[in-house]
Order: structure tokens, then sequence, then C-alpha cells
């Protein structure tokens, strides 16, 4: 059994996306654990994107992540890191296939719906910036 932390970015928030993304998930037979809504500051963003400080996105990034509320989640299931990156699809929507969240709702890559832990410890490390 996996822990992932999966979570619901501004753009899908805007866009009524939030129930979307949660079904998906339940019906593929992941367990929701834990959930929050909240919003993002400067802090907490540079803290989640990490690795990509030096990226030249990053400062994109962080402006569109802290636009808004996001919806963060734990779900657990057998390879629930591995599934929820499957469901999403690659990170350019541009590339996701049909069936996929960022296949079916995204356009661009900064603004690609969800995010999921690429890793369990990736995971670990995510769930504890999010939850107590
Ligand atoms: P994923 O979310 O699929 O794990 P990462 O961790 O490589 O992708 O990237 C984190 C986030 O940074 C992505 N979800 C995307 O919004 C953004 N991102 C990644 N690459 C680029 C890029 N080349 N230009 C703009 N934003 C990017």
């Amino acid at each position: 059994m996996e822990h992932t932390f999966v979570m619901v970015k501004p753009d899908g928030v805007r866009r009524g996306l939030v129930g979307e993304v949660i079904g998906r998930l339940e019906r593929k037979g992941l367990i929701l654990e834990r959930m929050r809504l909240l919003t993002i500051d400067a802090d907490l963003a540079g803290r989640h994107y990490g690795e990509h400080r030096a990226k030249p996105f990053f400062g994109e990034l962080v402006a569109f992540i802290t636009s808004g509320p996001v919806v963060a989640m734990e779900w657990s299931g057998p390879k629930a890191v591995a599934i929820v990156r499957t469901l999403m699809g690659p990170t350019n929507p541009a590339d996701a296939p049909p069936g996929t969240l960022r296949g079916d709702f995204g356009t661009i890559i900064t603004e690609n719906i969800v995010h999921g832990s690429d890793s369990p410890e990736s995971a670990a490390r995510e769930l504890g910036l999010f939850f107590d």
C-alpha cells in the first residue's frame, strides 16, 4: 500500500475540475485519506517546487501556483504513486493522450490542472509540507 500527494492546481479549481479529478481517482479504486482547500503562499511554493528553483520557468510556476486556491489531497492504494501519474498523463498537456486528466483538460504546460508526486519519497516530503 502506497500513499501519494495530489493537488488540483489553481486552474483546475477555477475551472470547476475538482470533482472530475476526485471522481477519476475514486473510480480507479484509490482511497481519499485527507483533503484541504488552501491558497499557497510564496514560502510554501518555494519549498514545494524547490527542485525547480534554478529553472527559467520557476518565477512563472510560483506566480501561477499562488494565484488562487488549490485542493491538496492524500490518496492511498497499491502503486498509488504510479497510478496517479498514469491518470494525470505527461507534464505537457500537448503530449498527454486523451483519457488522461491533462490530455482531456489542459493545453499549456504551466496550467496543467493537477500535480501528483513522482516517487514515494517525494510523496512523503510533499505530504509533510501540506499536512500536520
Ligand atoms: P510533474 O508535475 O509532471 O511532476 P515537474 O515536476 O517536472 O512535472 O514540473 C513541475 C511543474 O512545473 C509542472 N507541473 C509544470 O506546471 C511546470 N513545468 C515543468 N516544466 C515546465 C516548463 N518547461 N515550462 C513551464 N512550466 C513547466
